[in-house]
């Protein structure tokens, strides 16, 4: 079988079992493998890495593999998943017949992600993983991490990308999204706040995770306590409000990221409000005054992101995300327009839930 081909050219001792896809990313291609180890089966994660995406794979594992032997060294007995080297000792595997980039870690031990809040708890653990992660690597030397997706989260660039793909209008869909392009036109405003506040060093720029989604978490599959964080593709330099706000997005939406039903869309206060408890819990002391004034904007910010995101995809022809129909791309738009309108709606709330617990930590580390 071919993935098993491919698993072969990784440092494995172990006998290998089987191959099964695994995972629902929108980005890349994972399979779990499983292994006879000496006393039960063993499991790792095998992943064709999308190089449509990330076109720099060697800069991209470099930054893995600098972020993980950190995480390893410095905080040692956590959960990071490690990479497995290929058998000539390099950080992945490049078939040359296919053309294709292959990478292999350790499976998280008893790890399981979720796609939907199966318990409230589960959001806050989540707070508390993105958390952790940004105090793990707050002292990073950045130098040598690599930008492994051009002004990934520049929402000034994301509108004047929109806006060139409703011009060009290159598969004869503009037609078919016109309420929804002249919503996310209109509300221009909101591209340049965040970029800016880093371009005036209002804000610092961190090393960040930059894909904060809920699946993007391992629990313990039974006291369902946050592991570790996974999917490091994007880590790069960036501000903590992407990775506070891409969360909430996600994880404390009612309805789905895609979902038809837009009564269903809306900000959750309650799962607002346990994110946030877990995530200043262990970031609060790092972050300054501006940062904080804009955690609960940030999830606007990235809302309308991922809005003008989906929707440029749809107007391109479905190029980038992995979609499971024509309309699927436009469905995802109509969602994340739904929330975007209900945050809006909600942003006061919002502020003020932030500002409690900010207050609350704050009187609990002093
Ligand atoms: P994508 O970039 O496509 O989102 P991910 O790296 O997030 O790919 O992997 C897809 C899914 O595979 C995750 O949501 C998770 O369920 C599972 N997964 C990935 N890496 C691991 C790991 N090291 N241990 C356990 N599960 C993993
Ligand atoms: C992608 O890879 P995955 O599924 O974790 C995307 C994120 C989006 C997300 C929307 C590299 O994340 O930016 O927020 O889909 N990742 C990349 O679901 O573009
Ligand atoms: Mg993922």
């Amino acid at each position: 079988m071919y993935e098993q081909r491919i698993f072969e050219n990784f440092d494995i001792k172990e006998k290998f079992i089987s191959v099964i896809p695994y995972g629902n990313g929108h980005i890349n291609d994972t399979f779990l493998v499983q292994t006879k180890g000496k006393i039960k089966v063993k499991q790792y994660i095998l992943q064709r890495i999308n190089h449509r995406v990330f076109k720099n794979v060697e800069g991209l594992m470099n930054n893995i593999e600098i972020v993980t032997a950190y995480v390893n060294i410095n905080f040692p007995g956590n959960e990071y998943q490690k990479i497995i080297k290929t058998k000539d000792n390099k950080n992945y595997y490049f078939c040359s017949d296919t053309y294709t980039y292959w990478r292999v870690y350790t499976f998280v031990e008893d790890g399981v992600s979720f796609d939907d809040i199966v318990e409230p708890n589960l959001f806050y653990e989540t707070g508390l993983a993105f958390g952790e992660f940004q105090k793990y690597i707050q002292d990073l030397n950045a130098e040598k991490i690599v930008e492994t997706i051009a002004n990934f989260h520049n929402t000034k660039i994301r509108f004047k990308n929109f806006e060139t793909s409703v011009n060009l209008d290159l598969v004869d869909r503009v037609r078919l999204a016109k309420p929804e392009i002249d919503f996310l036109l209109s509300k221009k405003d909101y591209a340049p706040v965040i970029v800016d506040l880093l371009e005036e060093k209002k804000i610092p720029y961190r090393i960040t995770h930059n894909d904060t989604k809920l699946n993007n978490v391992i629990f313990h599959k039974t006291t369902k306590k946050a592991l570790s964080v996974i999917d490091l593709d994007t880590i790069m330099p960036g501000s903590i409000l992407y990775d506070f706000g891409d969360a909430i997005r996600y994880g404390a939406n009612k309805g789905k990221e895609d979902d038809r039903d837009l009564t269903k869309v809306g900000i959750d206060l309650n799962l607002f409000e346990l994110f946030t408890k877990g995530f200043l819990e262990n970031t609060a002391k790092m972050m300054n005054k501006t940062e904080i004034e804009h955690l609960a904007f940030s999830a606007l910010l990235m809302t309308y992101e991922l809005s003008m995101r989906f929707l440029e995809d749809y107007l391109n022809g479905d190029k980038y995300f992995k979609a499971s129909d024509d309309e699927h791309n436009l469905r995802r738009a109509r969602a994340q327009i739904a929330l975007m309108k209900d945050i809006e709606k909600n942003l006061d709330k919002m502020n003020l839930i932030v500002k409690n617990i900010y207050n609350d930590c704050m009187k609990k580390d002093s």
